[in-house]
């Protein structure tokens, strides 16, 4: 039976205070593919992205750039809309929270939270990163030798005292740790459930929530000198889009909670902590899963906008191509841990599993059809043992990468797809088809039958990582629009002998380095 309830999945929304840089579009293209692969196996699918817009990192830097918060805002949102274009997201929807009903939605969490006897107003003084939008315990930060005071993701930290309200954080200590623990999945990977219930046992402190020496923000209902905290606004976004709080008869109100927040390990604590207890005090359910996937690093160093080391996506993209990259980034780092690369590591890739691999598997077999049987799919004969066994292979893919998409291992689905693809390779050499064409051209028949048919699953389960390109190899061996889902894979969809096919065209091209 095919599962095809609601399955809603975010990633973070991102600040544009600059244009976006690869980070960003990594995560992007990682929840893209999970939105896919979901979609495909039959899921109701909502798949939400968005900018956050508001608080003092966007003020400072509009300030620097002598524009308007706004204007600046307006400016960078187009940045990261043109990128998810660009990288050929699927997302259903794309949230600003400068929108009103975002505004909507934040007053009704704001309330709810106030509604519920957790929101007081007192004083604050403490350590507070811009470039984190976070306040920080003492503790937690350390004076460097250069007379600065960095907080514990390495960014400087200004001492803060203001007017706030407060959300009594305290009193979620024991109710998120019996959380996590009655919910073992709710944070992944493993390592930062670790920090996270460290971080929560350590003792949690009550939470300044509003902020009154700026005003870029959301006001806060009935005290409008003060503006939310950024993070308050923001991590509410992935409620605003569903209309849960605003519109609970709407289409969408059926997504939440949320499947899926997909997010960088930078920002597991507002997730895993602010976020649920906020949720819990506002007496709503809590997302399913929280999972955080590591760090893209340039030559070894995080890039970020502050460090000006920046990699634009567009770049990468015009260079290698679209599909290469999304293919490398998803089979070559590990879905969780930090990863490198370089040029050279994207030019391999491309060469050994795109080109040579199903590229090459694809227009080896499918140029002897078009050759050898008439240009049309040949009969499938009685199979052979090792028919049998190729066939098998392809056909336990759905299966396997499944449970690996839903551990959240993108990299071990894709790997095991072109593991499949290596196999496919070796079996057509065993069986030299070239060879049956005199002595016995319905064995060929059969040989080129089951590689392309192989050729076809291959490319049915690859859609959610290069789309473009696997609906390109599904155009070679003729697979109509509607015969291209996870429902169409093993026996159901084989290839029908008769088909005609035309000459295949290269669907992955070489990469060669330009000239120095
Ligand atoms: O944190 N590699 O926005 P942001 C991989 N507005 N991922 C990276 C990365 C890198 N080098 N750099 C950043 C924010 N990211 C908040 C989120 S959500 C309610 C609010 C990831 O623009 C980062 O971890 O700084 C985050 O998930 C996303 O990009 C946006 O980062």
């Amino acid at each position: 039976m095919t599962d095809t309830s609601p399955f809603y999945i975010t990633t973070a929304i991102s600040y544009p205070n600059g244009k976006p840089h690869i980070g960003h579009a990594y995560e992007l293209i990682a929840t893209d593919a999970m939105a896919r692969y979901q979609r495909l196996d039959g899921r109701d699918v909502f798949f939400l992205t968005g900018t956050d817009e508001h608080g003092q990192k966007m003020q400072q830097t509009a300030r620097k750039e002598g524009v308007t918060p706004q204007e600046l805002a307006d400016r960078n949102s187009a940045e990261f809309q043109a990128m998810g274009k660009l990288l050929n997201a699927s997302n259903d929807d794309f949230i600003r929270t400068t929108e009103p009903r975002h505004h909507e939605a934040v007053k009704v969490i704001w309330n709810r939270m106030g509604d519920a006897g957790d929101l007081y107003k007192d004083s604050y003084s403490g350590w507070y990163s811009v470039r984190d939008e976070a306040y920080y315990q003492e503790g937690e930060t350390e004076l460097r030798a250069d007379g600065v005071r960095y907080g514990p993701q390495g960014t400087p930290v200004e001492w803060v005292e203001e007017e706030s309200y407060f959300f009594k954080l305290s009193e979620y200590q024991d109710k998120l740790l019996k959380y996590y623990e009655e919910n073992p999945d709710f944070i992944g990977p493993a390592e930062r459930r670790n920090e996270v219930i460290s971080f929560v046992k350590s003792g949690l402190k009550d939470l300044s929530m509003s902020r009154t020496t700026f005003d870029w923000g959301i006001p806060v209902p009935k005290d409008p000198g003060h503006v939310m905290y950024v993070w308050v606004d923001a991590l509410t976004n992935y409620i605003t889009a569903t209309g849960y709080l605003t519109d609970p008869e709407g289409p969408r109100a059926k997504y939440w909670p949320a499947d899926i927040h997909m997010i960088g390990k930078d920002i597991i604590r507002f997730h895993a902590v602010y976020w649920p207890a906020f949720l819990m005090s506002a007496g709503l359910p809590l997302p399913k899963r929280v999972f955080a996937h590591g760090f893209l690093l340039n030559k070894g160093e995080k890039m970020s906008k502050s460090l000006g080391n920046v990699v634009d996506p567009v770049n990468l993209v015009e260079h290698f191509g679209l599909d290469p990259i999304r293919y490398f980034f998803l089979r070559e780092v590990s879905f969780g841990q930090d990863g490198s690369y370089s040029e050279e590591a994207i030019a391999t890739r491309i060469n050994s599993d795109l080109a040579n691999g199903i590229g090459n598997l694809a227009s080896r077999s499918l140029s002897m059809i078009v050759k050898n049987c008439d240009g049309k799919i040949p009969e499938c004969g009685p199979l052979s043992d090792e028919d049998k066994v190729m066939l098998a292979s392809a056909d336990a893919l759905l299966a396997s990468t499944r449970s690996d998409m839903n551990a959240l291992a993108i990299h071990r689905a894709v790997t095991a797809i072109i593991a499949v693809v290596s196999e496919a390779d070796r079996y057509f050499a065993g069986q030299e088809p070239w060879a049956l064409k005199k002595t016995n051209p319905a064995r060929m028949g059969t040989v080129l039958y089951v590689t392309a048919d192989v050729v076809r699953q291959v490319a049915i389960l690859l859609q959610p990582f290069v789309p473009e390109s696997a609906s390109k190899l599904l155009d070679l061996v003729a697979i109509p629009a509607d015969s291209r889902t996870f429902a169409d894979l093993g026996e159901a969809g084989r290839l029908v002998p008769g088909t005609p096919l035309e000459a295949p065209k290269p669907v992955f091209p070489r990469y060669v380095a330009p000239e120095a």
